[in-house]
C-alpha cells in the first residue's frame, strides 16, 4: 500500500504498511483499484455526456464510491470488492452503449478502460500497478492526487445534497472529466493545475448546493446553546454529517424514551429550526472524532455513525456501534436503505432501551449557529462594532481536528488571541477552542461557530457580505486572517474552494499536505500566498502586524 492522503500519513510522508488511519494495506490496495475503475468508467461516462447521455445510476455509483474512499469512512474489503466488480460491470456497459451509437471516447484503449476483474486474488494484484505511486513523475503525481482528493470531498458534499433531492449536473459533469483527466498523459502540469482549480470552483457551488439543500429542508441554523451535560434516559449518540439520518432517528425515537445526542461533526444539527422541536434531542457528547474510543465507551449506548470519522473501535462497544451509507468496517453492525426508503433504525433503538444512561463527562452549555443567515441577522451589530474598533480582527480558524499533539497550538492560539478578536470557525476544528471561556465582544460571542466543515462557505458568504458593507474592492483587504486546519479530503475541497473565491494568504496546519512535492507547493505559495504555521507567538505576530 501507498496512501497519503490525509494529514496524519505515517512519518509526513506517506503510509506503507497500515494506516495510521487503521486502514488495512489490503483496503488501502482496493480503493486504488475502485479509484482506478471509477476513472474507467469516467473515460465513457464523459463521452456520453457529451452525446446528451446521462445515467443516474452512474452518477450515485460514482460519488458514493469516492465518499467510501475518504480517510476514516470504510474498512471494509468486501465492500470495496463488491464495488469494483459493480463498477466494471458499469463500465462495460457504458462502452456497449457508445459502440452502439456509434461513438468512440478518447483513452478507450487505456488499461483503465479495459482491464477485466478474475478472482478476487487477481484484484488484489491488479491494485498494485494502479495506485499513486504509477504515476512516476513527482509533479504530475502531485497534481493528480490533489485533483482527485478535491475530488473526493467534493463527492461527499455531493452525496448529502443528493440524499435531501438536490444535485448539481456541471458538479458530476466535473467529476467525471476529473477521474478521466488523472489517466491521461498527455496533459501538462498547467493544465493539471488549471483542472485543479477549476475543482475549487465546482467546490464553491457544491457548497451552495448543500447550504440550499439543507437550509430549504431544516430551515436556516439559529443561534443555539447547546447542552453538553447528560440526561437521565439512555441515549443514541450520532455522528458524522448526515442530516437525513439525524431527522430520522429522531422521528424514530419520538416518545420511545430514548434520548438522541450529537458527536463530533453532528454538534450543528442542533443548531437547524427542524430539529429543535424534539424534545429528546438532548445535546452534544464529547469532542472531535479521534476522541470516540474513550467517548463512546462512556457513552453506554448505541452509536451511529452516519459518515466518514471512525476509529478501529474497542470491544467495550463494538456491539453497540452501527454504521450507515459508505460507512462500514469489519464485524460493525451496518444499517442499509431500499431504494427511496427511509432507513429503520429500530435494532439501535431496542439496544439503547435496554443501556445505562451516558456517563457526565462535563456539564454546561456551547454555543454555535452561527451560519450566514444568523450573522446577517446580527450584521449591524458587527459592522457598529467593527467600526468601533471593538473588533480588530477576524480570524478564520475552520477545518478539522485529530489526533496529533501538535494540534495543540490551535487551543494555545486561539487563548492567545487578543480580546477585540473574533474567531470564525466551522468544521471539527472548533473542539479545540469551543470550550474555552473567550468571553463576548458587545454580545457578540469570540468564537462563533457556522457548522460543520461544508459550512466553511457560510463564512464565505459573511466575509463577501461585510466586504460589500465596507466598500472594499478585495475580500484580501478585510481585516480576516486564516489560520486553518487541515485533516482528511473534504479540508481539501474547502480549502481549493476558497482559493477560488480568491482568499489569499491562507495559513495551513498543523503540517502541509504530504501530496504536494516541493514544486507545487511552491505553486500554490507563490499564487496565493499559502504558508505553513510556525509558532503561536511568530504566527500570532505576523497576523497581527497584518492589519
Ligand atoms: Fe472531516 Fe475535517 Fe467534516 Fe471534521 S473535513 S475532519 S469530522 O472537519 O469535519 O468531515
Ligand atoms: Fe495513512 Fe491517512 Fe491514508 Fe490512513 S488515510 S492510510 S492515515 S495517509
Amino acid at each position: 500500500m501507498f496512501c497519503f492522503q490525509c494529514q496524519e500519513a505515517a512519518k509526513g510522508s506517506g503510509c506503507t504498511i497500515q494506516g495510521v488511519c487503521g486502514k488495512t494495506s489490503e483496503v488501502a490496495n482496493l480503493q486504488d483499484l475502485l479509484l482506478y475503475t471509477l476513472k474507467g468508467i469516467s473515460i465513457f461516462a464523459q463521452r456520453g455526456r457529451g452525446l446528451g447521455i446521462t445515467d443516474p445510476a452512474t452518477e450515485k455509483f460514482i460519488t458514493g464510491s469516492m465518499f467510501a474512499t475518504i480517510t476514516n469512512a470504510n474498512f471494509t474489503p468486501e465492500h470495496f470488492t463488491a464495488r469494483i466488480r459493480e463498477g466494471l460491470a458499469l463500465r462495460d456497459q457504458w462502452r456497449n452503449r457508445l459502440d452502439s451509437a456509434g461513438a468512440e471516447a478518447a483513452l478507450s484503449g487505456h488499461d483503465a478502460a479495459l482491464w477485466t476483474a478474475g478472482t478476487d486474488e487477481d484484484l488484489l494484484l491488479k491494485a498494485q500497478e494502479v495506485g499513486v505511486l504509477a504515476t512516476e513523475h513527482e509533479d504530475i503525481r502531485s497534481l493528480r492526487e490533489l485533483l482527485t482528493y478535491g475530488l473526493k470531498g467534493m463527492a461527499a458534499y455531493m452525496e448529502h445534497a443528493a440524499v435531501l433531492g438536490y444535485v448539481e449536473p456541471d458538479a458530476q459533469a466535473f467529476m467525471e472529466k476529473g477521474l478521466a483527466s488523472v489517466l491521461d498523459d498527455t496533459l501538462s502540469g498547467d493544465e493539471l493545475t488549471a483542472l485543479v482549480l477549476e475543482c475549487g470552483k465546482m467546490g464553491v457551488a457544491v457548497m451552495a448546493l448543500l447550504d440550499r439543500a439543507n437550509t430549504s429542508t431544516y430551515g436556516n441554523p439559529e443561534i443555539t446553546k447547546v447542552n453538553i451535560g447528560v440526561g437521565t434516559r439512555p441515549g443514541i449518540l450520532i455522528s458524522g454529517h448526515d442530516l437525513k439520518d439525524m431527522e430520522s432517528l429522531l422521528k424514530q425515537t419520538e416518545g420511545t424514551g430514548v434520548d438522541v445526542y450529537t458527536h463530533s461533526e453532528m454538534l450543528p444539527a442542533h443548531y437547524y429550526p427542524a430539529f429543535k422541536k424534539y424534545s429528546h434531542f438532548v445535546g452534544n457528547y464529547g469532542n472531535a472524532w479521534w476522541k470516540q474510543n474513550e467517548e463512546f465507551a462512556s457513552f453506554n449506548g448505541p452509536i451511529l455513525m452516519t459518515t466518514n470519522c471512525i476509529v478501529p473501535p474497542k470491544d467495550s462497544y463494538i456491539n453497540r456501534l452501527y454504521t450507515t451509507g459508505h460507512t462500514g468496517f469489519p464485524g460493525v453492525q451496518h444499517i442499509a436503505a431500499g431504494e427511496n426508503e427511509e432507513k429503520d433504525f429500530t435494532a439501535i433503538i431496542e439496544q439503547a432501551k435496554n443501556c445505562e444512561p451516558p456517563t457526565e463527562l462535563e456539564t454546561g452549555e456551547i454555543v454555535g449557529g452561527f451560519a450566514h443567515a444568523a450573522v446577517m441577522s446580527v450584521a449591524d451589530q458587527v459592522v457598529e462594532a467593527v467600526q468601533s474598533g471593538a473588533i480588530k480582527q477576524f480570524f478564520v480558524m475552520a477545518g478539522c481536528d485529530g489526533r496529533m499533539k501538535s494540534r495543540n497550538y490551535y487551543t494555545d492560539f486561539a487563548a492567545e488571541l487578543p480580546g477585540d478578536t473574533v474567531i470564525l470557525t466551522a468544521g471539527c476544528a472548533k473542539y479545540k477552542y469551543n470550550k474555552l471561556a473567550l468571553g463576548e465582544i458587545g454580545g457578540i460571542p469570540r468564537v462563533l461557530d457556522a457548522g460543520q466543515c461544508n459550512d466553511s462557505y457560510s463564512l464565505v458568504v459573511i466575509a463577501m457580505k461585510l466586504k460589500e458593507v465596507f466598500g472594499l474592492a478585495d475580500i484580501n483587504d478585510l481585516p480576516i486572517a486564516y489560520n486553518i486546519a487541515w485533516y482528511e479530503q473534504k479540508a481539501v475541497i474547502v480549502l481549493l474552494a476558497l482559493l477560488h473565491l480568491g482568499v489569499k494568504n491562507i495559513h495551513l496546519g498543523p503540517t502541509l499536505p504530504a501530496f504536494l512535492s516541493p514544486n507545487v507547493a511552491k505553486v500554490l505559495v507563490d499564487t496565493f500566498g499559502i504558508s505553513g504555521i510556525t509558532t503561536v507567538k511568530e504566527d500570532m505576530e505576523h497576523f497581527i502586524a497584518a492589519v
